[in-house]
């Protein structure tokens, strides 16, 4: 099926210049992939989520990123709605909604992704936000180090026109080869305490190699796509109302994680079964 649909997609996009601005660069980006119809679809199922979060959001949690309740985690099903007005991240909707899986798991997208990443990608996690996240510049791998080094990818997916108001995705290019910093524990997962020394050598790093960032401001349907190890973050907000509708997920190779803890689509793509992340007591 794929090599059908890889007729198609090669007609709108070059997969060997996608593949070497990923490896070069450190991301790719893919021009109006997804139409109107898709987007639809899936923001009318986060809206019904939403109505009915007090019944139908099941276990699924959110990360408030404003406001009172900045840098908690909370149930949705629980969240007051000022957690919801202000920025917050919602986690791991792949599990709950089929709308979400039709974007992260499409058979194009993942086509290309597996051609760009050489393996089949399995969606390990997503988070989607309707206003811009504002995190500082990061790895990804600090919060979710792949099993074999490097070897994970991101979608972020626009679901609506962006604006620089909306507080947009910065990013070093090439940041990705510079050589990791490893934490006390000998790893790349991020240590409790330790953000200010490995902020300091990455800076240090991309002032050496003379690395300067770039923003994206994308349109409805338009994918970028980065690497494990690309610095990025989100700008702050100009004008609060201002959204940046988003839908950002995270794939390993589905070859690295055992055959036990994956779930497919009727499709044939992959996503990892877990339970949605935990609450503080
Ligand atoms: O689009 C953004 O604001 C960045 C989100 C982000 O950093 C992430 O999902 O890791």
């Amino acid at each position: 099926m794929w090599n059908k649909l890889k007729e198609l997609v090669g007609k709108k996009y070059n997969i060997e210049e996608l593949k070497r601005d990923y490896e070069d660069n450190g991301y790719c980006i893919l021009k109006g992939f997804f139409n109107k119809r898709d987007l639809r679809k899936f923001d009318s199922d986060v809206n019904q989520i939403w109505q009915n979060r007090r019944t139908d959001a099941g276990e699924i949690t959110i990360d408030v990123l404003e406001g009172e309740l900045n840098g908690q985690r909370l149930k949705l099903k629980d969240a007051p709605d000022t957690a919801l007005e202000c920025a917050h991240k919602v986690n791991d909707l792949y599990l709950e909604s089929a709308a979400c899986r039709n974007l992260n798991l499409n058979k194009k997208l993942c086509g290309i992704l597996k051609d760009i990443f050489a393996d089949d990608p399995l969606v390990i996690n997503s988070l989607s936000f309707r206003k811009g996240s504002q995190q500082p510049h990061h790895f990804d791998t600090y919060f979710m180090p792949p099993p074999v080094e490097n070897q994970m990818v991101v979608s972020s997916i626009c679901l609506e026109d962006q604006c620089k108001e909306a507080g947009t995705l910065s990013f070093y290019p090439g940041s990705h080869k510079i050589k990791p910093y490893v934490f006390s524990h000998g790893g790349i997962h991020l240590a409790p305490g330790e953000m200010k020394n490995a902020t300091a050598y990455i800076e240090k790093e991309i002032e050496e190699q003379g690395l300067t960032t770039k923003t994206f401001i994308g349109k409805a349907g338009d994918v970028f796509i980065w690497h494990a190890q690309l610095y990025h973050g989100g700008l702050p907000i100009l004008d609060e109302n201002k959204t940046r509708k988003t839908l950002v997920t995270h794939y390993w190779r589905r070859n690295d994680v055992e055959e036990e803890r994956v779930a497919f689509t009727a499709e044939g793509e992959s996503y990892l079964k877990k339970d949605h992340l935990a609450v503080a007591a």
